[in-house]
């Protein structure tokens, strides 16, 4: 949202301020719902505060999105069986990388984590997670390329109580030309894994390419029509996108973000800050 500087730098709250604003919020892929909702906020704030100059609507604005981005918290940990974390996401998102991120995360806190090869079209994916895996100290379960992904997700589990893990977390496939597939595909793992363990999974972690643009909402009504999603995960935070399709998205989905990727390393994983965000956002 490169406009953006130039017009809180403007000072007047004039008509064409916040009509700028808003432009620039649905071209920064805010989504049209979500930057209506922040303008019309935005408006009667500023009014109600006796606001005059575009900086301190600028605050405002922040907190504003700070808000909506924090309105939920993540569910606790289950504790006892298995903490069980699915990926969900479109292909190149960063589904597998992110898996592993998270396992090395819970590795650090020691715990004993297992991640499940669920994307089982391509042998690719499979040894890639294999070598993620191997550099996070963390379990591995993997079936042959083309199997069901259910059934690894069943083994899975099982392996999980047998070896006393703490964490499964399951990378699954994204190739969205398949869609109906995919999203049967989903629905039929989130099955099997509630049919063999109750009340998992615990976290549906829908991955998001900061560069996503404003197809990314739609993006998130398909999963999450599929399977239902509990936060959100923003990737490549590291470049030069900033990432505003999580506020549409969550608006839609009312789930929070979890964390953010900055990058390919295994350390590149940062829990989500929503006012560091929202200010960037409007940097
Ligand atoms: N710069 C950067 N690259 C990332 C990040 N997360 C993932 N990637 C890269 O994005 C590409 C796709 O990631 P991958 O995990 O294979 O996506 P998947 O298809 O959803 O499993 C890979 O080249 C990753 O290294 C991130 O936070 N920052
Ligand atoms: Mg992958």
């Amino acid at each position: 949202m490169r406009r953006l500087d130039h017009l809180f730098r403007e000072g007047e709250l004039t008509e064409e301020f916040f009509d700028s604003l808003e432009e620039a919020l649905i071209l920064g892929d805010v989504g049209v719902e979500a930057a209506l909702k922040l303008i019309e906020q935005l408006r009667s704030e500023t009014r109600r505060r006796k606001v005059r100059s575009a900086a301190e609507a600028r605050e405002i604005l922040v907190e504003e999105i700070a808000a909506m981005l924090s309105l939920q918290e993540e569910p606790p940990d289950p504790g006892g069986d298995p903490l069980v974390i699915l990926m969900v996401g479109v292909n190149g998102s960063g589904k597998t990388t992110t898996a592993a991120k998270l396992a090395h995360r819970y590795r650090q806190e020691g715990r004993q984590v297992l991640l499940v090869a669920g994307d089982t079209f391509r042998a690719a994916a499979i040894e890639q997670l294999q070598i993620w895996a191997e550099r996070a100290g963390a379990a591995l379960i993997k079936q042959q390329p083309g199997s069901d992904p259910s059934a690894v997700f069943y083994d899975a589990l099982h392996a999980a109580r047998a070896r006393g893990i703490d964490v499964v977390i399951g990378d699954t496939a994204g190739r969205l030309h398949t869609r109906v597939n995919l999203m049967e595909e989903l629905k039929k793992i989130h099955r099997v894994i509630s049919r063999v363990q109750p009340g998992a999974p615990h976290r549906v972690l829908l991955v998001i390419d900061a560069t996503t643009g404003h197809n990314g909402i739609a993006q998130a009504r398909y999963f999450n029509e599929a399977v239902p999603v509990t936060g959100l995960v923003l990737t490549k935070l590291d470049g030069t996108a900033r990432g505003g399709i999580v506020v549409g998205i969550q608006e839609v989905l009312k789930v929070p973000v979890s964390y953010v990727g900055v990058g390919e390393k295994l350390d590149d994983l940062l829990p989500f800050n929503a006012a560091d965000f929202a200010r960037a956002l409007l940097a």
